[in-house]
């Protein structure tokens, strides 16, 4: 597909490194990489790295040979909290990325946004962005990974979504809740529900402590601390709680659904 991105990074070849990457890594977390589609973002999310070049993948793979299981397991944890870092450690500017130009980005009008909800809660009614401006919300600051190979640190400020689901009379045994946006193209996410659930699983109204700007989602993204960036669905305008898989744009090519610890 035309659309799909590549992972350019200078005088890097990323099969290469996600290659000798997994040869170092003892096992289980070898397994576990492999099994988790074995890719650059994973590799980014175990060792903290940035890859920009050829010089930080070879400080990279040093990295890996150090780690010993231990370290990996925890990093690896899905019942495990994402790390929270402090107010100096936040990434500005903090970087914009879509699948276009930010001109092309969804300029949503408050007025005439609502969050649909739909599928298997009690309550289908839809929100207005002042009604989830009221809910109670919680501030974290977490680092963003990219599967291009970037990360960056930022300040999200929402209302939990286990709390929402649980205030809409979401079943909480379905499989996944499911998230589609504003992007001219369409841009969809599935969250499998344990993630959804997950304490750290936002609905993200602010950003930097400002209204969530235009770049990074107005006016409601989902920020998922402990999953890959392409699972933190921004410009959100319904959501699905669902039994099926529904795919979703990065899902459709390629990447592994799960993608996260
Ligand atoms: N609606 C929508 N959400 C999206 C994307 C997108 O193109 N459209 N890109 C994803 C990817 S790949 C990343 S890395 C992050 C980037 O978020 P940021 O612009 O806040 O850094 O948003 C994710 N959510
Ligand atoms: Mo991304």
């Amino acid at each position: 597909m035309s659309r799909k991105r590549r992972f350019i990074i200078p005088g890097v070849d990323s099969k290469l490194l996600v290659k000798d990457a997994a040869k170092l890594l003892p096992n289980p977390a070898r397994r576990r990489f492999i099994a988790g589609g074995a890719s650059l973002g994973a590799l980014t999310l175990l060792t903290g790295c940035d890859v920009t070049d050829s010089f930080s993948a070879e400080s990279m793979l040093t990295r890996i040979s150090k780690f010993n299981d231990a370290v990996q397991a925890a990093l690896f944890d899905p019942n495990k909290l994402a790390p929270t870092y402090p107010e100096s450690a936040i990434t500005r500017p903090f970087p914009f990325n879509a699948y276009y130009a930010l001109d092309d980005a969804p300029d949503i009008d408050a007025a005439d946004w609502t969050l649909e909800v739909r599928g298997l809660v009690d309550n289908k009614k839809p929100w207005t962005l002042d009604e989830l401006h009221r809910l109670p919300m919680e501030r974290q600051i977490t680092r963003h990974i990219c599967v291009e190979g970037w990360s960056a640190i930022g300040s999200w400020t929402g209302v939990r979504l286990s709390h929402f689901l649980q205030l809409i009379g979401a079943d909480m045994r379905a499989k996944y809740v499911w998230f589609n946006c504003a992007d001219y193209d369409g841009y969809n996410s599935p969250l499998d529900m344990a993630s959804a659930l997950h304490p750290q699983t936002q609905m993200t109204l602010r950003f930097d402590n400002e209204i969530l700007p235009r770049a990074y989602g107005y006016p409601m993204k989902i920020r998922v601390p402990t999953k890959l960036g392409f699972k933190n669905p921004k410009y959100v305008i319904a959501m699905e709680v669902t039994n099926d898989y529904k795919g979703g744009y990065w899902e459709d090519q390629g990447y592994n659904s799960f993608s996260g610890s």
